[in-house]
């Protein structure tokens, strides 16, 4: 099963993608998957036509009908330099240092995974709307992840596309910055679907890819394998949830490997494309915010 939700003049409905129909789901995401994942019957309305390629063409800027985020997540995690690509390109910056070794090298071999905090559902977009640069940055970067929805109980519910978008200067210049690089309107996009797991089989062999289109013209683009994750996905979620309690339907965003230089920072117009084999493509927009 798939679900996504689409938005019309403020008001949202969700929707069941399930045998090739879509129809009009009665209950809330969370709820459609908690049911789902137990085997129960999920309360569907009636079949709709929708032309979804159409759909997921439009953005923000459309007045009518179009995609949003496929769900409020109540908390949303991430999970940090999970891959090797990501340890050595994070190390690459002049950044903070412990017994000789970046941070990021130390985390990487250590037995405990960086988890941080990434924010709540008022911070994240959906398919064609805006993810955002802060005002007070010169340098942010998408980061392309694959995003596993959980239950209370640590239970993979769903995945989906997730963009960890981040302030890279922010974090490079002081650890303790890492919250107001990753925490901000606009720092993470969802979607455009949440994809239950019997649909998605193997979460070790997908493809991620992202190109960052500036006018008519890719200025980056990358590939990895999920299969290149150091850290099992069952361990991340072992140490979200000790001794912290999260609510159904927290997002954990599994870290990422595709991570562009300097040079590659996102401008206001740009626009990221994602996908992820079985999940889909994420397009969103770029802004830079006021101060
Ligand atoms: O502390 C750095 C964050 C790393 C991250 O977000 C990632 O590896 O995806
Ligand atoms: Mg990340």
């Amino acid at each position: 099963m798939r679900i996504f939700r689409l938005i019309n003049g403020g008001f949202i409905s969700n929707f069941a993608f399930l045998d090739d129909k879509v129809f009009i789901l009665m209950v809330d995401p969370i709820m459609a998957l908690r049911l789902y994942h137990e085997g129960k019957q999920v309360p569907l309305g009636p079949e709709v036509n929708v032309n979804l390629d159409d759909l997921l063409s439009r953005d923000y800027t459309y007045g009518g009908l179009r995609f949003t985020k496929p769900y409020d997540p109540p908390e949303v995690w991430g999970s940090g330099i999970v891959y090797e690509a990501a340890r050595a390109r994070y190390s690459e910056e002049d950044v903070a240092m412990i017994r000789g070794r970046t941070i990021y090298e130390l985390v990487y071999d250590a037995e405990r995974p960086e988890i941080f905090f990434k924010g709540t559902a008022n911070r994240c977009v959906g398919h064609g709307e805006p993810i955002a640069i802060r005002s007070d940055s010169e340098w942010t970067l998408p980061e392309p992840e694959l995003g596993v929805v959980i239950d209370s109980r640590g239970h993979i519910l769903a995945y989906t596309i997730s963009d960890d978008v981040s302030a890279r200067d922010l974090e490079a210049q002081n650890p303790l910055y890492l919250p107001q690089s990753k925490i901000y309107n606009g720092s993470c996009a969802i979607g455009p679907f949440l994809v239950t797991p019997d649909e998605v089989g193997d979460p070790y062999n997908l493809d991620i890819t992202m190109r960052i289109i500036r006018g008519n013209e890719v200025i980056f683009e990358g590939r990895i394998s999920t299969s290149k994750m150091r850290r099992r996905i069952e361990d991340q979620i072992k140490y979200l949830i000790r001794n912290n309690d999260v609510p159904d339907g927290t997002l954990l965003s599994t870290g990422t490997a595709i991570v562009p230089g300097r040079d590659k920072g996102l401008r206001h117009g740009d626009v990221v494309e994602i996908a992820i084999t079985k999940l889909g493509t994420q397009r969103t927009p770029v802004i830079k915010l006021n101060p």
